[in-house]
């Protein structure tokens, strides 16, 4: 069984061969995109056993995506080809360096994997994993996607695989900011491990501080708030606030006697991020998010995760492309392990 299943729809990218609006640039290089097979081909690079399961149609594309996601070590075998529908693909311009000025259009209504659902996506394929990774994505491409996040996230409580879910707000799949900031805060309720960016928790929950972002979603066991150049703040509501504890996730007990006064936040631990040169802010969130999750699935403690996050994430920035080939374990984890006076 894999060590991590990620569940998502992948895309083919086009990204400008040179800088300029979309309504200018005459070609693109294609790549390959999508939040959760970026996650599964960094954790594949780390070293884990990933496994990516999505709906892609029976088209060239579909090929290109399940040949390219697999050549990086992901498993696809579970991937279901749509023979009435297309892959999905998406356009976008090159980003400045603080990551402004990015255009996207996307072509993906409709696509394949949009029509996924609870009635053809196998439930044993997607949860024979320690860890199940969902994003925010999934439930606002169709209301079957939906109903296929909403569905993993409440049929397992106490069991694993622990699951893992990054908000991933992108407004353009949204009709409405409300109804977003709604489903979005709900499922991450449901979640073991949340990742969320202060900037994503101020468009769609108006919340300001780290604080209320963790008072707000309630649910998990472990918070993520990501502050970009910032670092990321942790919050570990120790084995006793989730849905049971998890074979997937080695933290020691901080009070295993459960003696302590409560916390609402839990525990809350602030780690900074490294200086990087950013050439393209995107895939660095599914970056980190691999970083973390190859943390957890070794047993480290939340801060050694939040740093390997980071290590991964920087691999990402440093990179045109949505998918980076992170730098190999035993450097990352060198790196994580520096004196902390290394990081400011
Ligand atoms: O995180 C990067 C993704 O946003 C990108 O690969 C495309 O999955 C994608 C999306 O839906 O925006």
């Amino acid at each position: 069984p894999p060590d991590v299943v990620c569940l998502g729809e992948s895309m083919v990218t086009f990204l400008p061969t040179r800088p300029g609006r979309l309504a200018d640039v005459p070609s693109f290089d294609r790549g390959i995109g999508g939040a959760e097979s970026n996650v599964a081909c960094a954790l594949a690079a780390l070293g884990h056993r990933a496994r990516w399961v999505g709906r892609v149609g029976r088209d060239g594309f579909g090929d290109h995506l399940t040949e390219a996601i697999g050549a990086y070590g992901v498993d696809v075998s579970a991937v279901v080809r749509d023979p009435g529908r297309p892959t999905g693909v998406y356009f976008r311009t090159a980003t400045d360096r603080a990551g402004a000025a990015h255009e996207v259009a996307y072509y993906r209504a409709g696509s394949a994997a949009s029509a996924m659902g609870p009635a053809n996506v196998p439930y044993d394929s997607v949860t024979d994993g320690r860890i199940l990774h969902l994003t925010g994505i999934t439930p606002a491409l169709s209301a079957s996607c939906l109903d296929l996040v909403r569905g993993l996230l409440a049929r397992r409580p106490g069991r694993p695989p622990l699951v893992s879910f990054d908000v991933n707000f992108r407004p353009r799949l949204w009709h409405d900011r409300t109804e977003a900031g709604r489903v979005l805060r709900d499922l991450a309720r449901g979640a073991d491990l949340v990742f969320v960016g202060a900037d994503e928790a101020r468009e769609l929950w108006g919340l300001t501080s780290v604080g209320a972002i963790a008072e707000a979603l309630d649910g998990p066991r472990l918070l993520v708030v990501k502050l970009g150049r910032g670092g990321a703040v942790v919050f570990d509501r120790g084995p006793d606030r989730g849905p049971g504890s998890h074979p997937a996730d080695g933290t020691t007990p901080a009070d295993p006697d459960g003696t302590a006064a409560v916390d609402p936040f839990g525990t809350a631990l602030h780690v900074r991020a490294p200086r990087v040169d950013i050439v393209a802010p995107v895939g660095a969130g599914d970056a980190f998010a691999a970083g973390f999750l190859s943390g957890t699935l070794r047993g480290l403690d939340p801060k050694s995760r939040v740093r390997l996050g980071h290590l991964t994430a920087a691999a990402a920035l440093t990179v045109p492309g949505d998918v980076a080939v992170p730098a190999r374990r035993a450097r990352t984890d060198r790196l994580a392990a520096l004196d902390d006076r290394a990081w400011e």
